[in-house]
């Protein structure tokens, strides 16, 4: 008994109480959660079997992971003002913020405040309050490998340890196991200094993003070879997976981005869409999705073997999907599920197993990211967290999504979905093509066009499409509810700044 309890027998309680409760507080800092966020460079969540069960793709690692987590079915990127997809993407990312507010490159010139160095919409000191630089300050250690360029370069420079090279070859130098090997450098010197500190490690590929220049053992698993050669086609071969359900030989109207790059120069597609080209594009992008997978199990084997994997949450995505071949297109730069959707899977302590919708935008990840960690996010983090989702305690936290394509002709592409709905429209090329569709998701989840219903590509993608799976846009029956999709989208558009209009918004 201490001399404490035998001079205040009374206090006894209290006084023990509020040791306690120190105590306690104490063990809570020390236990804050670790952070893993996985990145990947251009996927599709539909090449992955947890999205498609038909898929040839193997990843067993995060098969695992999903089944012991929570994987999403509604996550998406907001969009691009730029043919490179992956800088605004990955703008959102860091800071927490909408389209319009992360980059004063949103903003066309005429639209500018006159003599504003930036947008309004953006906070001059933004990179002091992105991902890194809030975990920094709440005593974590950060810590990054990633590819370089078309980046948020004032965020990544916040990060402690930062590892950042462009790794797109075939061999573990060149390749994603060199990604790995800086998470495991960074977890050894961690394990050997006995470091306690809680850490955030951002851990992007380079990879599976063109050119998709896989490992000669995985390349021929699935079919594929890395084709170079302009002038020929490369080889079929059974072992490659199968054209996508929702392919078409071309896209029924001009996307409106003339010579981008995606649609045009990606080494061993260039402008072909035949099944040899595509099939074994598909195969490349396994083998580097494969390898990705690979990668990830080693670091997650080393967490298990420090006891540090319990504690914490692991974060799976991409930063937007990718066509090949679906809808005649080949890259990033559009608004169908494919590519407008992300893979989403999180593991951590308290998340739910199972699946959900989700709702979210990649930039929700940040206030999701401090929620868990007990951070008081800065107030120019626009995330909504998602915690409550993780917990199962609800299926959804947006009833209402948007999307943009800007980053060719303008005004673009825009796209809003709610419920099963969903509404593209395209206004580019001055003028030229001006397009609406209307989707409904749960009939018609693929987006297949009366284009899919042509005998040749039945022939040749294996799908026979139910007769209701179109483009409804024209339908009379559905006339009010494009009405209302129409003006959903232009009431989302003028909530997050977007400076264009369509043509048939324009009073
Ligand atoms: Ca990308």
């Amino acid at each position: 008994m201490s001399i404490l309890e035998l001079r205040l027998p009374r206090k006894k309680i209290l006084i023990t109480s509020v040791l306690l409760v120190f105590c306690a507080n104490l063990l809570s800092a020390a236990d804050r959660p670790n952070i893993l966020f996985i990145l990947a460079d251009d996927q599709s969540p539909f090449d992955l079997k947890m999205y498609d069960p038909d898929s040839k793709l193997e990843t067993p690692v995060l098969a695992k992971l999903a089944s012991e987590g929570m994987v999403f079915d509604g996550a998406y990127h907001m969009g691009s003002w730029s043919g490179a997809v992956c800088t605004p993407s990955r703008h959102m990312i860091m800071s927490g913020r909408t389209l319009w507010h992360i980059s004063n490159r949103s903003i066309p010139k005429r639209l500018r405040k006159k003599g504003a160095p930036t947008s309004t919409f953006v906070p001059a000191d933004l990179p002091e309050q992105t991902m890194a630089a809030i975990f920094n300050r709440a005593g974590y250690d950060t810590m990054r490998t990633c590819k370089r360029g078309n980046s948020f370069e004032g965020a990544n420079k916040k990060f402690t340890v930062r590892h950042d090279s462009t790794k797109r070859g075939g061999t573990e130098q060149t390749g994603s196991a060199w990604h790995a090997d800086q998470v495991l450098s960074f977890l050894n010197a961690r394990e050997k200094s006995k470091d306690a500190d809680p850490f955030l490690i951002y851990f992007g590929f380079s990879h599976p993003h063109d050119p998709r220049t896989g490992e000669d053992g995985l390349l021929a698993k699935y079919g594929a070879v890395n084709h170079k050669d302009k002038k020929s086609l490369p080889p079929l071969n059974q072992k490659q997976p199968q054209l996508p359900f929702n392919y078409l030989p071309a896209h029924p109207f001009h996307h409106g981005h003339p010579g981008l790059r995606d649609e045009v120069r990606v080494q061993g597609v260039w402008e072909n869409r035949d099944e040899a080209t595509i099939r074994n594009e598909i195969g490349r992008e396994f083998a580097c999705s494969e390898n990705i997978d690979i990668q990830i199990g080693r670091v997650l084997k080393k967490l298990e073997a420090m006891g540090e994997l319990k504690n914490t949450y692991i974060f799976y995505t991409a930063d937007h999907g990718m066509a090949i071949g679906r809808h005649g297109l080949q890259g990033k730069q559009n608004l169908y599920e494919h590519t407008w959707r992300v893979p989403f899977i999180v593991k951590g302590p308290g998340v739910k197993k199972g699946r959900t919708q989700g709702n979210i935008y990649l930039l929700d990840v940040l206030g999701t990211i401090c929620d868990l960690a007990g951070i008081k996010p800065p107030k120019t983090v626009e995330s909504k967290s998602f915690r409550s989702v993780l917990e199962g305690k609800q299926q959804t936290i947006r009833e209402v999504l948007y999307g943009a394509y800007c980053g060719g002709t303008k005004p673009g592409m825009r796209s809003v979905r709610k419920g099963d709905w969903k509404l593209i429209k395209y206004d580019v090329l001055d003028g030229k093509v001006r397009e609406t569709q209307l989707f409904n998701l749960k009939d018609n989840p693929g987006e297949l066009l009366k284009e899919h219903h042509a005998d040749a590509v039945i022939k040749l993608n294996g799908n026979t499409p139910k007769a209701h799976q179109l483009n409804l846009a024209s339908d009379p029956k559905y006339k009010e509810k494009l009405a209302e999709m129409e003006a959903l989208l232009l009431s989302e558009m003028k909530r997050l700044h977007d400076p264009y209009r369509f043509w048939d918004q324009l009073k």
